[in-house]
């Protein structure tokens, strides 16, 4: 996401991630030669840091067919490069600062119009669904993506168990409000506790994926950890991380990114290459991880997912419901 004044709009997303490349770069090569006076200490422990320390393992492992044939971006891409404003407006403040996180105990609280609300544990998540493997490509709204071999279960399966009544139109989820354990929380970047919201037939598709892992492991912090959405039909802010609440309402959600700026960032945020950001064009991306001179990708309509989830929106004006 990219909140940007005028004067900033020039610098497009390839420029960042290049830039970020070439900085990590030089900071584990700096690291590797022990050279470290003029970098200061905190980037280069993270460098070193993120890329040794791996999660555990998570088992079993239902494989699915869902994304073979994608070209998986790595774990080192997928976990340096990351968007989690409570620890920070840059890429790689998520994984300097997210491994402070605390995830154990973690709850995440279930009301409103539900005829069986409460709370589920982060254990009972993991040891009360078959966790499945899908390989799913996230497409950010500021035109990157990256195709990750995700771990989770749908989310309707977890949604069910709280019988949802006849008034529960959408659903809203929040991310935890921490700002000891969460740096970002201390700015007003955005309207804290992050929220995001899905309509109820969105949430029910099996393809709407609550997550507890990816590559085979539990999730790293700057990845969502314990527990996050991915959605992957719409823009990668749609997917909100380190969930702890669970509403069930009758009305649209106020959620975070599209009460803060309604003109760029719509509820639905399905991806649409035909309806460009105000600021930007939707109609190609680049992958993560590929370089800077392969090229760019021709976005496909729902993210490649049409045939799954095109029926959901039939009948709708995607322009005006964007
Ligand atoms: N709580 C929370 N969830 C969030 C965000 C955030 O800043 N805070 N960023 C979103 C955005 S813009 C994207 S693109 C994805 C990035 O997920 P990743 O870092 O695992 O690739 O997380 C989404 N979920
Ligand atoms: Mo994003």
């Amino acid at each position: 996401m990219l909140i940007k004044k005028p004067a900033d709009i020039k610098s497009s997303e390839i420029t960042d991630y290049a830039d970020f490349k070439q900085r990590r770069y030089f900071i584990k090569q700096a690291a590797l030669l022990g050279i470290g006076a003029g970098l200061g200490s905190l980037p280069l422990q993270s460098a070193a840091k993120n890329t040794d320390s791996r999660s555990r393992p998570l088992k079993p492992l239902l494989k699915t067919s869902y994304g073979q044939g994608l070209k998986q971006t790595s774990y080192d891409d997928i976990t340096s490069y990351n968007n989690f404003y409570e620890f920070g407006t840059g890429k790689s403040d998520p994984a300097d600062a997210a491994h402070n996180l605390k995830t154990r105990p973690w709850n995440i609280v279930v009301e409103g119009e539900c005829e069986a609300p409460g709370e589920i544990g982060i254990e009972e998540i993991l040891s009360g669904f078959v966790q499945e493997e899908r390989i799913y490509r996230l497409r950010c709204v500021e035109a990157w993506a990256m195709v990750v071999p995700w771990v989770g279960f749908s989310l309707g399966d977890l949604l069910k168990r709280f019988k949802p009544t006849s008034r529960a139109k959408y659903v809203m989820f929040e991310t935890l409000f921490d700002p000891d354990q969460m740096p970002g929380q201390l700015r007003n970047t955005l309207d804290w506790p992050y929220t995001e919201g899905l309509r109820m037939d969105e949430a029910m598709h099996p393809l709407a994926l609550l997550s507890t892992g990816l590559y085979g492991e539990e999730l790293p912090n700057q990845n969502g950890a314990p527990v996050r959405l991915v959605i992957p039909w719409k823009y990668g802010f749609k997917s909100i991380k380190s969930i702890v609440k669970i509403r069930f309402t009758e009305t649209m959600p106020k959620t975070t990114w599209w009460q803060m700026q309604p003109k760029e960032y719509g509820f639905y945020a399905n991806v649409n290459p035909q309806v460009d950001h105000p600021r930007w064009s939707q109609k190609k991306h680049r992958n993560i991880g590929e370089g800077i001179f392969s090229g760019k990708h021709e976005t496909l309509m729902f993210n490649g997912y049409a045939d799954e989830v095109a029926g959901l929106y039939k009948g709708m004006d995607l322009s005006k419901y964007f």
